[in-house]
Parts: C-alpha cells; sequence; structure tokens
C-alpha cells in the first residue's frame, strides 16, 4: 500500500495524539487500582516468573473466562511476558488454577479443611505439592471464589509479595457488599460529585457503554457484589417494563463478574405506574400488584437481588401514610419476592417532623420494637450514625439493639458533608472508628463489626452498604484520593477488621508505586486527613453546620428553615452560656439508647470522649478540658489545627512530586488549594458566628478571619453540585 506524504504526515500526528491521549487516560486515573503494574525487586519478579510459565486453567463459563482474561492480562502486564495456558493439568504446569471439583481427589481431600472453610465466595491462594513437585494453586468452591482469587493474586504480585509469605485462604465476613447509587433516571445524581450517573438509560438496553465492563471489573476486583442502581428517592418508573429491559441489560454485563442488581422500589408505585388508588401493604390489589411486579421483574432478571426501599422518611411515601408499619410494608415486599430468593434492604434513615424528640433519638425509638417480627429475607440498613453522615458521629444506637435483625451498614461514599469532591479525605479511617465500636451488648468485645458481620448474633445474612461516590468522570470518582474510598470500601465490606493503614498502603501501593518513600509519607497524609476535616468543619462533636440544601460550605447561623431539624442551629445550640446539645438523662437522653456501659461514659463530660464532647454536652463558654484549656479557646484551636493540617498535607504531597508523573502531582496539588482555601472558610465563618455568643477574644496561635462574618453570611451557592 502507497501512502502519500500527507497521508503519512496525518497518520502520524493521530499516531501522537493517541498516544497522548491513552496516557493522560492513564494518569487521569481511569485505572483505578488496577493500573500500576511494576516489580522492582528483581529476586521477587524471578520468583513469579518461574511459578506462571505454564498454567492450568480449568472452565469456561462466563466467569471463569472473565478470571482467566485477567490473569493473563495481569501476568503479561507485571512479568513482560505471555504465559501458556492450556486446559489440562499436568506436572509441566507450574501453577494450576480450577476449582475443587477440577483437582485430583488427592488435593481435595488435602485441602478439604480449607474448602470447608471459604464457602461459596472465598478463595485458596497457596503452594501445594503433586507427585512431588510444588505447585501454585489458585481454588475455590464456585466460580465466583476462582475470579477473586486472580484479582487477589495479581494484587499481591503487584504489591511485590514474595510468594514464600503467601498461603491464603480467605472469605468475605459480610455477605452482601453493596453499593448504593442514588442516580435519577436523568442521569444527575444525589450527592454526586463525581459527574453524571453511569447509567445511560436513553441508549439502554442496546448500547452497552464499555465502562459498565469496567465497572464491574474494578468492583469485582475487590469483592463487590451487589449494586442498587437508583436512588433511595425513587423513581417509579424503573419498574415499567420499558426500563427493566435497560436494568436487564446492565444486570447481563454484571453478572459475569458475580455483581447482583437491586433496585430502589417506591412505595407508591402501584398508584403510579399501577393505576391503584391505594399503595396500602394490606390492600389485595396492592399485595397482587407487587406479587406480579415481582414477577416480572424477574423473567428480565432472574437472579435480582431485591429491592432498596426509603419509606415514611423525608417526604417518601410509605407503609405509614395508610396507618401501617414498617414492618407491614416490609414483609409485604419481601413476601413477594421470597419465591425468587430476593431481599427487602429497608432503611431505618427515618425522622420526623412532627416529633419534636431529638432527631438523634428517633430511628431508634421507631425501629428497635420491630426487632423479630419482620421476615428472614427482610435487613434493616442504618447508617452509621444517628444524624446523618457527619465529620464524626458515635456509632448508631441502633448496632447490638436488634439481635433477631439482621443489620445493614450504611456508609457513605460521596462525600456530601466532607467537602465532596474537592477535598481529599480517607474514609476508610472513619469507617474503621466505627466499624471498631465497642456496643457493650452482650458482654465486652462486642464491636459493631460484629454485630454487622452477623457473629454477635448468629444472623443468616449480613450486609453493608456504600453511597457510591462513582460519575462519569474520567478517573471515576472526581478526586483521585477518593478512588481509595471507594477502595477501602470494598475492603471493609470484604473484611471489617481490616485496618485503614492496611487499606492505605495496599490502594498506594496498587495505584502510584511501590516505592516505600513515597507509600510511606502518604499513607500518613491519608491517615491524617480525616480528622483534619473534622476539625476545621465540626471540632469537638459539633454537627451538621453546613449549609442548607447542598451542604456546601459552613451555614452555623441557618436557623429559618421550615423543619427544626434542618437547621444547622438545632445541632449546636450556642448561646451566650455555652454551645452543644444536651443528650445526658438532663437534656434529651438519646445516651439512654446505648449500653449502660456506654451511657455512662457519654453522659459525664469529664469521662466522654471529647471527640464527641458537643454532641452530648452543652457546656459553658469557659468550661474547662482536660488539658486546662477552656472550651472556647480550645473550639478556635481545632479549627485552626485542621487548617494546619491541611497545610502539613500540602507539604507532604509536594515532597512527593519525584515518585510520580507531574500530571498525577498536579492534579491533587490544584485540588489541595481548593481544600486549603475552603478549611479557612469553615474556620472563619464558624468562629466569628460562635463568636457573638461567646463573647471573647481569639486564642493566641489562631489565625485571625480574612472577612467579616457578615461576608460569610452573605456567600451563596445556588449551582453547587449534587443537591
Ligand atoms: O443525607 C441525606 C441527604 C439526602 C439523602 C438522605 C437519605 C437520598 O441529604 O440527599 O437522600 O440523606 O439518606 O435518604
Amino acid at each position: 500500500m502507497n501512502f502519500s506524504f500527507s497521508q503519512l504526515k496525518m497518520f502520524f500526528v493521530f499516531a501522537l495524539l493517541s498516544i497522548a491521549f491513552s496516557n493522560s487516560q492513564t494518569s487521569a486515573g481511569y485505572d483505578l487500582w488496577l493500573g500500576n503494574s511494576e516489580i522492582r525487586e528483581p529476586t521477587i519478579l524471578l520468583e513469579y516468573q518461574n511459578f506462571t510459565n505454564s498454567i492450568f486453567f480449568s472452565g469456561g463459563n462466563s466467569i471463569l473466562l472473565n478470571a482467566q482474561k485477567e490473569l493473563v492480562k495481569g501476568l503479561k502486564a507485571i512479568l513482560g511476558r505471555e504465559s501458556d495456558v492450556q486446559d489440562f493439568p499436568n506436572l509441566l504446569n507450574t501453577m494450576w488454577v480450577a476449582k475443587k471439583d477440577g483437582l485430583n481427589q488427592e488435593l481435595q481431600s488435602a485441602l478439604k479443611g480449607n474448602f470447608e472453610q471459604i464457602g461459596k465466595e472465598g478463595f485458596i491462594i497457596k503452594s501445594v505439592s503433586v507427585d512431588g513437585k510444588n505447585i501454585l494453586l489458585i481454588s475455590a468452591n464456585e466460580d465466583i471464589g476462582i475470579l477473586y482469587g486472580v484479582f487477589k493474586f495479581l494484587q499481591l504480585m503487584k504489591m511485590q509479595k514474595s510468594l514464600d509469605e503467601i498461603n491464603l485462604i480467605e472469605a468475605p465476613k459480610i455477605d452482601l457488599r453493596m453499593l448504593n447509587h442514588w442516580d435519577n433516571l436523568d442521569r444527575t445524581i444525589e450527592r454526586g460529585y463525581a459527574g453524571f450517573s453511569l447509567w445511560n438509560w436513553q441508549k439502554l438496553p442496546e448500547y452497552k457503554d464499555p465502562r459498565y465492563e469496567d465497572y464491574a471489573r474494578a468492583n469485582a476486583s475487590i469483592g463487590i457484589n451487589a449494586t442498587a442502581l437508583t436512588n433511595v428517592n425513587a423513581n417509579a418508573l424503573v419498574l415499567t417494563s420499558a426500563y427493566l429491559e435497560k436494568v436487564a441489560a446492565l444486570a447481563d454485563v454484571f453478572r459475569p463478574y458475580g455483581i447482583k442488581v437491586y433496585l430502589t422500589a417506591r412505595f407508591s408505585a402501584p398508584m403510579e405506574i399501577g393505576g391503584l388508588n391505594t399503595a396500602d401493604p394490606l390492600d389485595k390489589d396492592v399485595i397482587e400488584w407487587w406479587n406480579n411486579k415481582v414477577t416480572e421483574v424477574y423473567k428480565y432478571i432472574p437472579d435480582f437481588g431485591g429491592f432498596l426501599v426509603k419509606a415514611n422518611s423525608e417526604g417518601q411515601p410509605g407503609p405509614q401514610n395508610y396507618g401501617r408499619t414498617h414492618v407491614d410494608g416490609a414483609n409485604m415486599l419481601a413476601t413477594a419476592l421470597k419465591p425468587f430468593d430476593g431481599l427487602v434492604i429497608w432503611r431505618a434513615f427515618v425522622y420526623s417532623e412532627t416529633d419534636a424528640t431529638d432527631r438523634a433519638k428517633q430511628a431508634f425509638t421507631e425501629f428497635v420494637p420491630y426487632d423479630g417480627n419482620f421476615l428472614d429475607n427482610v435487613l434493616v440498613q442504618v447508617k452509621n450514625g444517628p444524624i446523618d453522615f457527619q465529620p464524626r458521629e458515635p456509632f448508631h444506637p441502633m448496632f447490638g439493639a436488634m439481635p433477631n435483625t439482621p443489620l445493614v451498614m450504611e456508609f457513605q461514599i460521596t462525600q456530601e458533608y466532607l467537602g465532596f469532591s474537592s477535598h481529599l479525605v480517607f474514609l476508610p479511617k472513619l469507617y474503621e472508628e466505627v466499624l471498631y465500636a465497642e456496643t457493650y451488648k452482650k458482654g465486652k468485645n462486642a464491636t459493631v463489626a460484629k454485630v454487622i458481620d452477623g457473629s454477635l448474633y448468629n444472623n443468616k445474612i449480613s450486609g453493608m452498604a456504600g453511597v457510591a461516590n462513582i460519575g462519569t468522570d474520567l478517573n471515576w470518582t472526581g478526586h483521585p484520593f477518593a478512588q481509595a474510598n471507594w477502595y477501602g470500601y470494598g475492603r471493609l465490606a470484604w473484611n471489617p477488621y481490616l485496618s485503614s493503614e492496611t487499606i492505605a498502603e495496599e490502594w498506594l501501593r496498587l495505584t502510584y508505586t511501590n516505592d516505600s518513600a513515597f507509600v510511606e509519607p502518604i499513607k500518613a497524609m491519608m491517615t491524617v486527613s480525616r480528622e483534619a476535616v473534622v476539625n476545621y468543619m465540626t471540632p469537638l462533636g459539633l454537627h451538621h453546620l453546613m449549609d442548607t440544601g447542598h451542604h456546601y460550605g459552613p451555614g452555623p447561623w441557618v436557623s429559618d428553615l421550615s423543619r427544626p431539624e434542618w437547621n444547622p442551629t438545632y445541632y449546636h445550640k450556642a448561646d451566650k452560656d455555652g454551645i452543644g446539645f444536651d443528650r445526658t438523662p438532663s437534656g434529651s437522653n438519646a445516651t439512654s439508647q446505648y449500653a449502660p456501659e456506654i451511657a455512662k461514659i457519654f453522659n459525664a463530660p469529664e469521662t466522654c470522649p471529647e471527640e464527641y464532647l458537643l454532641w452530648f454536652h452543652h457546656l459553658p463558654w469557659d468550661y474547662k478540658l482536660k488539658n486546662g484549656v477552656i472550651l472556647w479557646d480550645a473550639i478556635a484551636l481545632k479549627y485552626q489545627e485542621g487548617v494546619e493540617q491541611v497545610e502539613e498535607m500540602i507539604s507532604i504531597w509536594d515532597q512527593a512530586k519525584k515518585y510520580i508523573t507531574y500530571d498525577q502531582y498536579n492534579e491533587v496539588r490544584m485540588l489541595m488549594e481548593i481544600q486549603l482555601k475552603e478549611a479557612k472558610w469553615w474556620r472563619n465563618a464558624c468562629l466569628l458566628y460562635f463568636q457573638t455568643f461567646s463573647g471573647r477574644e481569639f486564642p493566641p496561635g489562631m489565625e485571625l478571619p480574612a472577612e467579616n462574618l457578615e461576608y460569610y453570611k452573605s456567600l451563596k451557592f445556588p449551582y453547587a453540585p449534587g443537591n
């Protein structure tokens, strides 16, 4: 074939452009934690090369094909050469990847104990001896275990773990490991800060965006096995056949990655799309409508997971509209789903505008008496704290209080109250704090993690949900470090006993580089980032000071909203005598919802952990903290500390510049400028406002606000995202 000069020139330009584009895609973080594949350690590289020359890979259904594809692609990227993959075992093979029933009898019985431990989704990665020869084995009881095992193996390789150290018998500790997308059918995302919804409803079912598979793959690589596609503030239309066809197309893409699809069910759907004049859960037409609807859903999606429901919460319809209870509503749906093994996940995020009691108490008061009344395919989903995804909350008192009901932990991965996608906040630190919390139900060592994984009360099913931070942004999550929150959520859903530092280290190594000179300081930076945001937004137990509606920036002065508990003033209760919410027996007595051992600690300001002080106590401005500093000064200095922590994070990041590409460095650096600016804004606005009550000077050591209170109050953000 002959090319003219101008054709060649065009070809050259095009080639350059595509290289530039693919580089920018990589550095833009599209690959997530599945990218970095360097092994710098030559001995380790050699070890892996020796064990992956020839691989026996058994089985060919869609999940296993994905596993094989991952393994081959991963090995090639890491080792720089193709491995020979065969579908029959022999002793020339250095590695075997096969389910239990693909192994010879001898191995099956030798590993019997291991297979019993790993259940349906776990895996074994270990070196075994077959006829005197050492073989590296990845095995599992089911297909999905093989896929998880392969991902794990590649991750271990990428993190340069020596093969000698690898002897893994792993199974997830939680059954349902779920993402909740608050995605609307028009592709906006409630509390979404990373672009629009991935689900292109308009083009589905025919057009399946390749990104759907990348999404499924990323989730499978960390063990996420369920996704609720739609907003809990639900739209009934998603249950019509036109949409179910689209949902089925997504389910088809996710299935080979072991991911089941769930939908949010709008309680009034029988009226909105079914033509009925009631949605009363005890009405026979309503019951029949849901039975038929569920049967239809399973025709489209045979392995449909079930319904996630927000009912009688923040204006959403529910059984109480008909004088019925949460139990009536949940059990009606559960009965319809039962023949198909479907689940109902019923949210406990409820508080009423007509109930004057402390909002923090309402979910507990409403739900705990129902313990034991839900059918066995109902799970109750509880937010980590009793208010609403604040930078810090004590654990929700419902954890441990409903022994006969499986409670799903709901964490928020998207940063609604934590700086959107502009602030670097490593959330596994927050998750870990909640999971490690001691409930004192059934004596000591009864942590929230044990409630969630079902071990405390021997629940038959367990679950964790994370409100997704994913959107159409090229890097999925807006902030590159917000990927770590998706990753970390998945890891904790798999094993709620992992430490946040382990997670940070894994993520850094998989995402950026194995170089400890980079990993160590950046890990420390991530670890401090959560405390920083607490300090510059809501220190010492303050909460819900965010501006109205969009929750962007400070609005502690807001007091004119129709519902009292939507106003920040409801939460901080600052007056000339002091600040904080008295939740002890002399106040709302919310502490009584905790075990007596915990309540006792929270009830006395002297024993209450300082990080929860103003959550539980209203204290005078000159109240002396343990270090002798008076409350007013302590609040001011905490805000100041938060700002300084961000400055410190920036200087650590600057040091790390030489280990990564300029684009990787600079993207985060620019975002950190926003974070610093906003941290100062938070400090200045809150302190100037609280000063109007305390009437005291700012303590030495605090940088003085650049503007006056009127200025901060005048700021308006009608287009802040995610609202
Ligand atoms: O945190 C609040 C959010 C709402 C959200 C609600 C909920 C989906 O501000 O946007 O609605 O919680 O969890 O239901």
